[in-house]
């Protein structure tokens, strides 16, 4: 099991990997290879050697890295104005809800900064609409998760975990939470009682290792959310804008959730921006004072998710995630070799589980690496392939090709 690359590393590299042990948290085991810089599907690191990114920052660079129109209007309102607080107004952020809910066919939208942010978020809302909408008794809402979730890192999240990475050592945690497993409409249905308020689900599981849930599950949730009367909330956070080939991967079940997150390429790498995205009813519980962020809402965000929006649709970004993404799957499919459990994926969301006695998928990721790509694993045997969804219909093959090869020392 390799634990070290062969490629040379530079001084350079060298001493910035040794500071960042020395003074930084130990919250992560990055691959060793130090970037600097970034264009489209391209990184390079600090000894020049481009790197074809297939995480996209987790999905937060859908856009491609360093996105010129995106990068413009940064610069453009870092000029003018970028902070402001919420207690003043300012000229980004009408527009900003504006242009979102019309393309989502939302009815309003919170601004919030990370993912967790707005997840948290929905969870205060559903439980204030249960309160004050459905008529749940105070203090007694609950909020129904699938097992394998991944929402975020704040407390309340990690305590409906069951990833016990996420949360061992964190506890005690708040309660109101109740696990299901995943994909199963029956066992959901089951757990649904007076006191359901919320039903909180990824449409596709990313760091479980882009788990794909039956097909009608989805829409078996949403009628089961509206025969109960408690809110579907979608967290689109990694599955969103673009990322599945549809603007939100509800659209692959033709549903609309009552409460859905979108974060990550909401900024397009640029800046932290996330959206509780509603409709009226569930939104409308929250009232001035109630909630709030200092960020939430920033001019900064504001015209650069406008801008991140804007080149999503523009660019046609969404229609290649599908079209190339379906050519990526079947290219990786094709690949034999005995190594593969299984290629999972929708859109240019795709994950290569191994076989556990496949050697490891930290062990490909490192040789993808010195091939020229980089890739992350996810529990041990599963490795993502999640390039921006502006990958080409050769870079798809080049990974595939790419892939193959280094499968075929695995497989040995
Ligand atoms: C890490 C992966 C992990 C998310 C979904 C909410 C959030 C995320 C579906 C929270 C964030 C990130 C967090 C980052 C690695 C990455 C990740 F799933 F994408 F692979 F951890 F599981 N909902 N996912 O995927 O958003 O607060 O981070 O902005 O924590 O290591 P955030």
């Amino acid at each position: 099991m390799t634990d070290s690359l062969t490629l040379a590393r530079s001084p350079e590299a060298a001493s910035l990997i040794d500071l960042e042990a020395r003074y930084g948290a130990r919250n992560y085991k990055p691959l060793d290879v130090v970037l600097t810089r970034g264009e489209g599907v391209y990184v390079w690191d600090v000894e020049e050697r481009r790197y074809l990114d297939c995480l996209s920052a987790y999905s937060a660079v859908n856009q491609g890295h360093c996105h010129p129109k995106i990068r413009e209007a940064l610069v453009a309102q870092a000029g003018r104005l970028t902070l402001t607080s919420r207690a003043f107004r300012n000229d980004q952020l009408a527009p900003f809800y504006e242009e979102l809910c019309a393309l989502t066919g939302s009815h309003r939208a919170l601004p919030m900064n990370s993912g967790a942010e707005a997840v948290e978020s929905a969870l205060k809302v559903a439980r204030k609409w249960g309160y004050e909408v459905k008529g749940v008794p105070q203090g007694a809402a609950e909020i129904i998760v699938a097992a394998g979730n991944f929402h975020g890192r704040t407390l309340a999240i990690v305590g409906f975990s069951t990833d016990p990475q996420s949360r061992t050592g964190f506890g005690p945690f708040p309660p109101g939470f109740k696990v299901v497993p995943y994909g199963d409409a029956a066992a959901l249905e089951a757990a649904m009682t007076p006191n359901t308020v919320g039903v909180l689900l990824e449409p596709i599981q990313g760091e479980a290792g882009v788990i794909i849930p039956p097909p009608g599950y989805l829409r078996a949730a949403r009628a089961l959310c509206t025969r109960h009367r408690a809110l579907l909330i979608l967290d689109e956070i990694q599955t969103g804008l673009g990322r599945t080939g549809a603007l939100l991967a509800e659209e692959h079940e033709g549903i609309e959730a009552d409460l859905t997150l979108i974060g990550k390429a909401l900024a397009g790498g640029f800046y932290p921006v996330s959206a509780v995205l509603s409709n009226d009813e569930a939104m409308g519980v929250l009232k001035p004072g109630e909630h709030g962020s200092t960020f939430g809402g920033n001019p900064l965000a504001c015209a650069v998710a406008r801008a991140a929006l804007r080149v999503l649709v523009e660019e046609g970004m969404i229609e290649n995630a599908a079209r190339i993404g379906a050519r990526l799957q079947a290219a990786l499919r094709s690949v034999a070799s005995a190594a593969v459990k299984e290629v999972r994926g929708r859109g240019l969301m795709i994950a290569v589980e191994l076989h556990p006695d496949a050697g490891g998928a930290r062990r490909l990721c490192e040789g993808l690496q010195r091939r020229g790509f980089l890739c992350k694993e996810t529990h041990d045997h599963t490795i993502r392939v999640c390039p921006p969804l502006i990958l080409t219909a050769a870079q798809a093959d080049e990974i595939a090709g790419a892939f193959e090869v280094e499968l075929s020392v695995l497989s040995r």
